[in-house]
């Protein structure tokens, strides 16, 4: 991989993260580390992201819309892999969180144009979906390319992550939290339209409230998302595709499995 790991984010930075549930990174990682992972990404999901590697049954027609993504690129491509493992991605998680972090997953998030029928990406949580006993997980969400706000970067209600969760918003037969807690939209301030510029990152809580308006381009939308968790974390038991076929896991117990390393501190 080309030279540079990801800058550590500053006390400024750590705190707005920790009050508001969201921060936005401008050049965690040099420009020249996204394009290289554009160029991998590319070669894995074709030029204009028409391979869908993911295969999601349970997932309604409104998500089929929001991303074209790729589950686990780091399993196939070693640029990937050394980029989500590297002991500078997880001091960044550590740093944010203030605690040890392991490694959880990473994804590519594709969001087409809208004339070629890519939608937004419906206001949700992410921590309803996960089988983890205790909050703390944070998604490192890195631009691969210039993505001005209207190309659908993520737009974040801030300190929502304090506010509860709100069930599976994007399985939710009712709507999404504009429609089933209207209330939370009075109560939290919405984070303003973030143009990034490649290698620029917004790191969430998976706790807080989220949403990426369609793309309005005529360009794809290239993300590279990461995700770390605490390392006390226990598992419950709860149905998930990065845990269901991994029998060592147990019920009540931490995640002391090679596929969710302890991130950093390294020991
Ligand atoms: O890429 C997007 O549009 C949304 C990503 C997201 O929901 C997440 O990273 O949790």
């Amino acid at each position: 991989m080309s030279s540079g790991s990801p800058r550590l984010p500053t006390q400024e930075e750590v705190a707005h993260y920790r009050d508001n549930g969201w921060v936005h990174l401008p050049n965690l990682v040099p420009s020249s580390v996204a394009t290289q992972l554009l160029e991998h990404a590319k070669t894995l999901m074709g030029g204009e992201a028409e391979e869908v590697k993911s295969n999601k049954p349970n997932r309604t027609s409104s998500q089929r819309t929001m991303w074209q993504d790729y589950d686990e690129p780091s399993k196939s491509d070693p640029v990937f892999d050394e980029f989500a493992h590297s002991e500078g991605l997880g001091h960044v998680a550590h740093d944010l969180l203030g605690r040890p972090v392991r490694y959880l997953q990473d994804q590519l998030l594709v969001k087409l144009p809208a004339a070629k029928g890519g939608g937004a990406t419906t206001w949700h949580q992410d921590m309803p979906y996960l089988p983890f006993d205790r909050s703390g997980v944070a998604h490192i969400w890195v631009a691969l390319i210039d993505i001005p706000a209207e190309m659908g970067t993520m737009r974040f209600l801030s300190g929502s992550q304090k506010q509860g969760l709100f069930g599976r918003a994007l399985h939710d037969d009712k709507g999404d939290l504009t429609a089933t807690h209207p209330e939370l939209f009075d109560e939290c301030e919405m984070s303003p339209p973030l143009d990034l510029r490649a290698g620029d990152a917004t790191v969430h809580d998976a706790a807080t409230v989220h949403f990426a308006p369609p793309n309005a381009t005529d360009a794809p939308r290239w993300a590279y998302l990461t995700a770390f968790f605490r390392a006390d974390t226990l598992f419950t038991g709860a149905p998930h595709r990065d845990t269901n076929a991994i029998p060592e896991l147990i019920p009540n117990k931490p995640f002391d499995h090679p596929r969710f390393p302890v991130a950093y501190p390294v020991r």
